[in-house]
């Protein structure tokens, strides 16, 4: 019989936990023992794997007792505390915050792009899964990058609600009913109306005037493309849609290339659908994006301001290939070629 793992999944409860157990459901990851963790406030509840009920046990310093891999999405916080004991007690982590991603000994990956970089688990038992904008745009700038050698890379992201929990997407729905009754809309989530609304704001601003979320953008690129030249510049806002993240992308490149080099480029590309036919009325939409693992790209053509530059516009699942996709992906390379 083929080998089995034993899995914990931490932060079982939240959006991202529950779409990482039903991807390690739906790709069949050997699992022997699937160990659910989350807070004091989930004590008592099951969640469903399988046909059967999983009891959530309340996370603690002996969590992760005899787990071989442990996929964490409960927070920078608790990955902070509790990876370390993770990997001191045998596991390999794959985690989904922040708070590991630019440690220089831990490896921050994306499948499609940087499979290579997983051997560095070994430095301290910890991968870190980048942040869900920064994956998909790189699913996408990787085989461009070495197709022409990206120079310079300039970024809008209209973020889904759901990148910001179930609580975000209460919100919106609730200010939706109560826009359509007549009734005051409540903002508690964010600090401003999401329905019909934008916010140019995700995560804290930073002295340069940045978010901490568009300076992700940027060195989270660096650091998976291995290569500290790409300049990238990013302006991240939230949008009133509930799954899937879409970016304008306007790519400078170092070699000319023309849109229909780039279609059978990222035609050929793992992990990207080229959905590119305007005169059908075909281009990557968030409501195409939701629901599967594909980055969506289209709108491609040539920038008309500059010598060598190429525009484009991509969706794709936050919360699958932007979080629990990618993260189970890790853990299946993890598997084959290192456990
Ligand atoms: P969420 O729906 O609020 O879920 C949070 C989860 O963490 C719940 O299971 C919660 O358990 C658990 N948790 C919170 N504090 C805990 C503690 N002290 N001890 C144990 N468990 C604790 O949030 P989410 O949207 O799933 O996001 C979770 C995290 O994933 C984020 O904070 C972020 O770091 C990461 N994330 C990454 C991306 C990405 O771009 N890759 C995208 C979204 C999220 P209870 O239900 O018991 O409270
Ligand atoms: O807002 C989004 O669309 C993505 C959110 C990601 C997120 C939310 C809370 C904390 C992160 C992340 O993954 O970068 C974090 C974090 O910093 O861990």
């Amino acid at each position: 019989m083929a080998k089995q793992y034993r899995v914990a999944v931490c932060g079982a409860t939240g959006a991202v936990g529950n779409q990482m157990i039903q991807c390690l459901e739906e790709r069949d990851f050997p699992i022997g023992e699937l160990r659910l963790l989350a807070s004091e406030r989930s004590r008592g509840k099951t969640l469903a794997y399988k046909g059967s009920q999983v009891p959530v046990q309340v996370l603690d310093e002996n969590g992760f007792k005899g787990i071989d891999v442990a996929l964490f999405s409960a927070g920078g916080s608790t990955s902070e505390k509790y990876a370390p004991v993770a990997a001191a007690s045998g596991a390999v982590v794959v985690d989904n915050s922040s708070a590991w991603r630019m440690d220089p000994a831990v490896p921050l990956v994306v499948p499609e792009v940087n499979p290579h970089h997983i051997a560095q688990y070994k430095n301290k038992g910890i991968i870190a899964n980048p942040n869900c904008s920064t994956i998909q745009m790189v699913v996408v700038l990787k085989p461009i990058h070495d197709l022409a050698r990206i120079e310079r890379v300039v970024v809008s992201t209209y973020q889904a609600v759901s990148g910001t929990g179930q609580k975000a997407i209460v919100e919106l729905q609730e200010q939706m009913r109560a826009w359509a009754a007549g009734q005051p809309l409540v903002n508690k989530v964010y600090p401003h109306q999401i329905a019909f609304n934008l916010i140019p704001h995700i995560d804290v601003f930073r002295d340069n005037g940045y978010t901490k979320e568009e300076m992700k953008m940027v060195l989270e690129t660096q650091k998976i493309m291995d290569d500290p030249t790409i300049k990238v510049s990013a302006t991240c806002v939230r949008v009133p849609v509930v799954y899937g993240h879409s970016e304008a992308l306007n790519i400078a490149t170092a070699k000319k290339i023309t849109p229909d080099q780039v279609r059978a480029t990222l035609a050929k590309a793992p992990g990207v659908k080229v959905v590119d036919d305007p005169a059908s009325k075909l281009y990557p939409m968030p409501l195409d994006a939701a629901g599967q693992d594909l980055t969506l790209a289209g709108r491609i053509r040539e920038d008309i301001s500059q010598e060598r530059g190429i525009d484009m516009w991509i969706s794709a699942d936050n919360i699958r290939k932007g979080a629990a996709t990618n993260a189970v992906q890790i853990a299946e390379v993890l598997i084959r070629d290192y456990l």
